[in-house]
């Protein structure tokens, strides 16, 4: 008798423990939509660092959401739309970019995922850091002189120019930028991140295969972001148009969006992806992951061009790197989140 209600009692342990790594362990990240290596690799920078809250702020049910919609999982996550999954050619396809867009090259981003409608906010980084205390780091390379000069006492509060909650954040790193990610992941119970350069492009492109995502002409770059425009001083600046905002970003949301929804994909500020830089494709990968795997991965790639770029640096082909743990106020950043399916 003792001995099979021992048997019985390890039986139902057993039963137990499966239920517990079934439903306890793997509910809180979304992961069921990525590439196996990626899921991988998320999975391991999403639970470094932090403790796993016992109850995510967000729900466990969430809504399936399609291609197009919009979502905003707390009142001070970023707004958030759902890109389609698809495939593009990526790099230098006009035969204006530089020896680092090639080789050209088809890349499938194989899953839906959404990206932040808008650059992260100033409003949305300081729930984050007054939320975690996250460090204000010491200077930060700015343009009030119309050249770059690294400046002490600047920072993400401070650029040089007047910063409201509207306002997209500068003077952020890519170390600032992944830790405002894994932050809002351990918030929300979802899995947010910066996006991979590939998927950046693809969204870029929103179907295009021009030099903008837009089309060709240098002409309607104001209607679509900030650059150095004709009343800029920058001699590499565009004299076609005049966007508005000569000396500092503009507010997010001020220029039309592209055609997946998503606004300022060219220019306001370069955007931190996840990327090591590599100065060729060769060797890229072709499922949308994060390029990664190298020994020195100090340098990180930044999409898009800014308020201080003339037209060659808003093409959705151009690419640009700079140290990780470097901070200027061309730079600031765009988080992506996994869904479920
Ligand atoms: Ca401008
Ligand atoms: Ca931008
Ligand atoms: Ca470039």
């Amino acid at each position: 008798m003792g001995n099979s209600k021992g048997v019985m009692f390890r039986g139902i342990l057993l039963i137990g423990i499966w239920f517990a790594a079934l439903f306890g362990a793997t509910t809180w990240l979304d992961l069921s939509a990525t590439p196996r290596d990626l899921i991988v690799e998320l999975r391991s920078s999403a639970t470094k660092g932090a403790p796993v809250p016992a109850t995510p702020a967000v729900g466990m049910n969430q809504r399936r959401y399609g291609p197009g919609d919009e979502f905003q999982d707390c009142p001070d996550c970023p707004e958030m739309v759902v890109i389609p999954a698809g495939s593009f050619r990526m790099g230098d396809l006009t035969g204006e970019g530089d020896e680092d867009e090639k080789p050209v090259h088809v890349v499938r981003v194989g899953y839906s995922f959404a990206i932040g409608k808008y650059e992260v906010t100033y409003g949305e980084y300081s729930a984050f850091v007054n939320s975690t205390g996250h460090s204000d780091g010491s200077g930060c390379r700015v343009w009030a002189n119309d050249k770059g000069e690294e400046d002490n006492s600047k920072n993400w509060r401070d650029p040089g120019f007047i910063q409201s909650d509207g306002d997209p954040v500068v003077c952020v790193n890519w170390n600032d930028a992944t830790a405002y990610a894994q932050w809002l992941s351990h918030k929300t119970g979802r899995l947010y991140r910066l996006l991979s350069e590939s998927e950046w492009e693809y969204v870029a492109r929103a179907g295009s295969q021009t030099k903008y995502g837009f089309g060709n002409g240098d002409t309607f770059l104001c209607r679509y972001g900030n650059l150095a425009d004709k009343s800029s001083k920058y001699k590499w600046r565009n004299n076609n148009c005049d966007d508005g905002y000569a000396r500092h970003p503009a507010p997010v949301g001020s220029f039309t969006a592209n055609q997946f929804g998503v606004h300022d994909m060219h220019g306001n500020l370069w955007e931190w992806v996840a990327d090591c830089w590599h100065a060729s494709y060769s060797g890229a990968p072709s499922n949308g992951s994060t390029w990664k795997y190298r020994r020195n991965c100090s340098k990180r790639v930044l999409r898009g061009g800014s308020w201080i770029s003339g037209p060659g640096d808003l093409r959705s082909a151009n690419r640009d790197l700079a140290i990780a743990g470097k901070r200027s106020d061309i730079a600031g950043f765009r988080i992506a989140r996994m869904l479920s399916q």
